[in-house]
């Protein structure tokens, strides 16, 4: 029998939603939200832990999971010696330092000597030290925006994401350090068969990323076009041409990507498309 691969998961926060949502997409099935601390998959060699997002990176350091799901911020700054496996494209929002709006800033060399107020004093105290500034970081567990307006220190250092909170606390951001998202992380030495799950997963995974990140288009074209256009549309190999009803002309199936669609359907169009669709991908497999 299969030993079912451990996965620890936020258990409730700005990570959980999206962590179901990823296994539920590659048709890994469990119970969720249902206040438990552990989920069994009923089509996965597969067992859920539901965590708080700081210990994760312990639990999958000690071998107590074998994979688990952190923002890169929490992943870094746990400084446990874990491995990255891949990068899952949500909660994404970068760790900055942000000052009072009205302080004159021309550089991080105003920070020097400075008193900042973070929960990130490892990535921090990395950033500080590569730029040659010394700064007295005080380590706070939460409510880091309020702590220039109460005087307990002069900057912040900590997760922005709209930048709605620095505005509403009167601070403008001056420095970004880091930049994260969430990532799957897995314990240093994976047994060989915890490892062909982890590769199943990682299968499954790629092809829902990739399906979200790309679009299936269906066009027609005079068929003096279609060279023009198939070059715009490469396609995971190349396009698929049938002829159409309509003498001379011909229909135009491919996948576009996600990220540059409104600048290459504009592209396309110009090339002597016509009758544009472009449909949804549920998953993608090259
Ligand atoms: O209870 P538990 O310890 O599990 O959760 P938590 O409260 O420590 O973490 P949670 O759920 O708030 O965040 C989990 C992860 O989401 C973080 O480690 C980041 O990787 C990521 N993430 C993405 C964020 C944000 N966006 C975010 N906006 N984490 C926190 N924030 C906070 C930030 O601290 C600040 O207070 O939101 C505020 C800033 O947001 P804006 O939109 O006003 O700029
Ligand atoms: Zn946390």
């Amino acid at each position: 029998m299969t030993v079912p691969i451990r996965i620890a998961l936020q258990k409730s926060g700005r990570l959980s939603e999206d962590s179901y949502q990823l296994f539920k997409a590659c048709g890994i099935r469990f119970d969720y939200g249902t206040g438990k601390l552990k989920s069994v998959s009923s089509n996965f060699p597969a067992e859920f832990l539901f965590l708080r997002d700081d210990d994760i990176p312990g639990y999958v350091e000690d071998g107590v999971a074998d994979l688990g799901i952190v923002g890169e911020n929490v992943a870094v700054e746990t400084g446990r010696q874990v491995t990255t496996v891949h990068k899952l494209g949500f909660s994404k929002c970068r760790l900055s330092i942000a000052i009072p709006r009205g302080t004159v800033y021309n550089g991080i060399a105003d920070l020097q000597g400075k008193s900042i107020a973070t929960s990130y004093p490892r990535l921090l105290g990395t950033y500080l030290s590569g730029h040659g500034i010394v700064a007295d970081i005080h380590e706070i567990s939460g409510s880091v925006e309020i702590a220039p307006s109460i005087g307990l220190a002069e900057a912040i250092c900590d997760i922005v994401s709209s930048g709605s909170t620095l505005l509403s606390n009167g601070l403008k951001e001056v420095e970004t350090i880091f930049r994260s998202e969430a990532v799957m992380i897995a314990h240093a030495n994976l047994p060989a068969e915890k490892q062909t799950l982890l590769d199943q997963l990682l299968f499954r995974i790629n092809a829902v990323q990739a399906a979200k990140n790309n679009k299936y288009i269906v066009l027609n074209a005079p068929n003096n076009a279609i060279p023009g256009i198939s070059k715009l549309l490469p396609g995971m190999k190349a396009p698929t041409v049938t002829p159409l009803a309509t003498e001379g002309w011909s229909s135009v199936h491919s996948v576009i990507n996600e990220n540059d669609f409104w600048e290459n359907i504009e592209a396309i169009r110009a090339a002597g498309a016509e009758g544009i669709l472009v449909m949804q991908i549920e998953k993608m497999i090259n």
